[in-house]
């Protein structure tokens, strides 16, 4: 189960996929996007005149149609000489303004409007319609939304000179058909626009979680309930709910003792900084590290070692509260993070786990054999979070430091962080 989804995240989220889903550029780079669009479908638009054009002048010369061939050329090359100048330019220039996408775009709905009234008779224009609205469809899809707000709007004035021009030259219309006809043709092309920016948004927001992911940060989980009617982006939300748990406890916690990781404990430090620089309140870390772990391994072997080192973290999240971040940070190293704690209180903390730590037989029973007695030495630090730059990386500092001088002064005790403790010997 867990690998046919990784499997199928893995396709759906190649980076190629979750480029052409995230975010629209802004700015400069919607404008740099836009000009090598317009340059790459300069063909395909011409290709599309080309064709229409043949069907129009095989409608003439075969079925006996009234349009004028030459008409119809002159619109073809007209269309296709502006579509090949704008690409030249857009190409040249490197960039396209939203203003030139929309005459771009008005260019386009004007070759199906001209060819409509050239080759079409009156009561055929709506199916100039259907050609708007692939313009409409081509504008939200590599445009976005705005373009293709603006080709709706150029599509429903197109179509009112259309039956304007019709009833002027006195063409048998049904002018209250053809507006029928026009708000059926619109209310679907909107529809279709909406439901479009709902599917972008949706996947915009399981690309976010895709990349919070990326940074080590698996705390956000798609919103499932917010799906009126669960559909295969829901499915692909619901996975991604389902993988998070696995990748979080795989990235953030070590798999020896179940406590945070070093990525973990930073995660963690990081959100308590931040949350304590909010509500100013203290927050202090302990720096732990077993003291003489070597002897263990040398005396009892690896094996014990391990099982001592599961103990102690078990042990070490019993002691603490809940709230209270262990996590082991090294082979014999340990972390704890206290918030809402002063120096006093983190200080007091720390003196009690050196007392539990001595005072607890290592390892469990099933190994067998005489109780391993251990001692820890922990480093201090408390204090209430600057909203300044590199706090979290000063606090740890800090905390090592006292750490160091609690090895220093003979191991199996606690030593706070000062600004003199490097030259104190406690
Ligand atoms: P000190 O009091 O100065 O900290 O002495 P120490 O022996 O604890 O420190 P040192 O850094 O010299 O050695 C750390 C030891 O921890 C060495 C290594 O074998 C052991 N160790 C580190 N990671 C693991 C682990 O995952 N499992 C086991 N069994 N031992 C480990
Ligand atoms: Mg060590
Ligand atoms: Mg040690």
């Amino acid at each position: 189960m867990f690998d046919r989804d990784t499997v199928t995240l893995s396709r759906l989220f190649t980076p190629r996929a979750m480029a052409r889903v995230a975010a629209p550029p802004r700015g400069a780079g919607r404008d740099v996007a836009a000009a090598a669009v317009l340059a790459a479908q300069a063909r395909s638009r011409i290709g599309v005149a080309l064709a229409v054009t043949v069907v129009q002048l095989s409608l003439v010369y075969w079925a006996g149609g009234s349009a004028n061939p030459a008409k119809l050329l002159g619109i073809m090359f007209a269309y296709a000489a502006f579509s090949g100048m704008f690409a030249i330019v857009a190409g040249h220039v490197g960039r396209a303004s939203p203003a030139a996408v929309t005459i771009a775009l008005a260019g386009d709905l004007s070759f199906i409007f001209a060819i409509t009234i050239a080759g079409t008779t009156p009561t055929h224009y709506e199916r100039s319609l259907f050609g708007a609205m692939i313009v409409v469809h081509i504008a939200n899809f590599y445009f976005g939304r705005r373009q293709a707000w603006r080709a709706v709007v150029l599509s429903v004035l197109g179509y009112l000179a259309l039956i304007a021009i019709a009833s002027w030259r006195h063409y048998a219309i049904e002018a209250v058909g053809e507006l029928w006809t026009l708000v059926i043709g619109t209310g679907g092309t909107v529809l279709v626009i909406v439901n479009a920016g709902n599917v972008r948004r949706r996947l915009r927001a399981i690309v976010a979680l895709f990349e919070r992911a990326e940074e080590g940060d698996f705390s956000g989980e798609y919103d499932e309930a917010a799906d009126l009617r669960p559909d295969a982006i829901t499915r692909v939300g619901r996975a991604y709910n389902r993988v998070r748990i696995h990748l979080a406890s795989m990235v953030l916690t070590d798999p020896l003792t179940g406590c945070l990781n070093r990525r973990g404990l930073d995660q963690a430090l990081a959100r308590e900084v931040g949350r304590a620089s909010r509500s100013g309140s203290e927050l202090a870390l302990l720096a732990l590290d077993l003291d003489h772990f070597k002897l263990i391994n040398d005396t009892h072997g690896h094996l014990v070692g391990d099982e001592v080192l599961r103990a102690a973290g078990a042990l070490l999240n019993q002691a603490c509260r809940a709230g209270d971040v262990v996590a082991r940070t090294g082979g014999e190293e340990f972390a704890v993070l206290l918030p809402d704690t002063d120096a006093a209180g983190a200080f007091q903390f720390a003196s009690r786990l050196c007392d539990i730590v001595r005072g607890h037989p290592f390892p469990p029973a099933r190994f067998g054999g005489e109780a391993i007695r251990i001692t820890t030495s922990i480093g201090v630090v408390a204090g209430a979070p600057k909203p300044h730059g590199d706090f979290t990386a000063l606090f740890s500092a800090r905390a090592d430091v006292a750490l160091y001088v609690a090895k220093r002064s003979g191991r199996d005790r606690a030593r706070a962080w000062s600004s003199d403790i490097s030259s104190s010997d406690g």
